[in-house]
C-alpha cells in the first residue's frame, strides 16, 4: 500500500506569524509531498513495498532510507510544533529537562545551538538515551531512531523550513520554535511511550 502525506495537524495558516502559511505551503505541500511520493516510486515492486515506514527506515540506505526518513521527520516535525505552543514545559517532562540539563534555559541554549551548528542541512532533537533526556543534531534525513534513541520533538533546520519567514536567520528561528511553537504536550506522550 502506498504511503500518504499526512495531512497537517493544525491549519496552515495556524501558526502565522511564526510560520507562515506560505511556508506550509511549499514545506508540507512541495517539499513533504515529494519526499512521500519518491518513497512510493522507489519501493513500488521492492522488498520494502510490504513494510512499514519504521522498518524501512532501519533496513535501508541510500535514496530508499533518504525519502522514508524525511517522509517520518516531517509528519514528526508538524506534530512537534502547535499554535500557542512553546515556553517552559511542565510536569514530569520539565522536572526531567532541570535534571538533565541542569535548567530550561540550559536546555534552550543547547536545543538552538545544535540547530545553528549542525553545518548545512538537517534536524535539531530532544531525545530519550539511556534513561535521560539529551540535545541531538542529525544531518540531512538522519535521524534519532536510526541510532537507539528516541525522537520526543524536533525543528527542521533546513533553510526551506525558515528562509520564507526567517530568511538566513537560522538562529531566531529555532528561538521563536521554542519560545512560541513547541509542542511539549507531544513530546511529553513519546516520552511516556520511551519509558
Ligand atoms: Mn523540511
Amino acid at each position: 500500500m502506498a504511503f500518504e502525506l499526512p495531512a497537517l495537524p493544525y491549519g496552515a495558516d495556524a501558526l502565522a506569524p511564526l510560520m507562515s502559511a506560505e511556508t506550509f505551503e511549499y514545506h508540507h505541500g512541495k517539499h513533504h509531498a515529494t519526499y512521500v511520493a519518491n518513497l512510493n516510486k522507489l519501493v513500488e515492486g521492492t522488498e520494502y513495498a510490504t513494510k512499514s515506514l519504521e522498518e524501512i527506515i532501519l533496513s535501508s540506505e541510500g535514496g530508499v532510507f533518504n525519502n522514508a526518513a524525511q517522509t517520518w521527520n516531517h509528519a514528526f516535525f508538524w506534530n512537534s510544533m502547535k499554535p500557542g505552543g512553546g515556553g517552559e514545559p511542565t510536569g514530569q517532562l520539565g522536572d526531567l529537562i532541570k535534571r538533565d540539563f541542569g535548567s530550561y534555559e540550559a536546555f534552550a541554549n543547547e536545543f538552538v545551538q545544535a540547530g545553528v551548528t549542525q553545518f548545512g542541512s538537517g534536524w535539531a532533537w530532544l531525545v530519550w538515551t539511556d534513561g535521560k533526556l539529551q540535545v541531538a543534531r542529525t544531518a540531512n534525513a538522519d535521524l534519532p531512531m536510526k541510532h537507539g534513541q528516541v525522537a520526543l520533538l524536533t525543528a527542521d533546520v533546513w533553510e526551506h523550513a525558515y528562509y520564507i519567514d526567517y530568511r538566513n536567520g537560522r538562529q531566531k528561528y529555532l528561538e521563536t520554535f521554542l519560545a512560541g511553537l513547541a509542542n511539549w504536550e507531544f513530546a511529553a506522550a513519546n516520552l511516556a511511550k520511551a519509558k
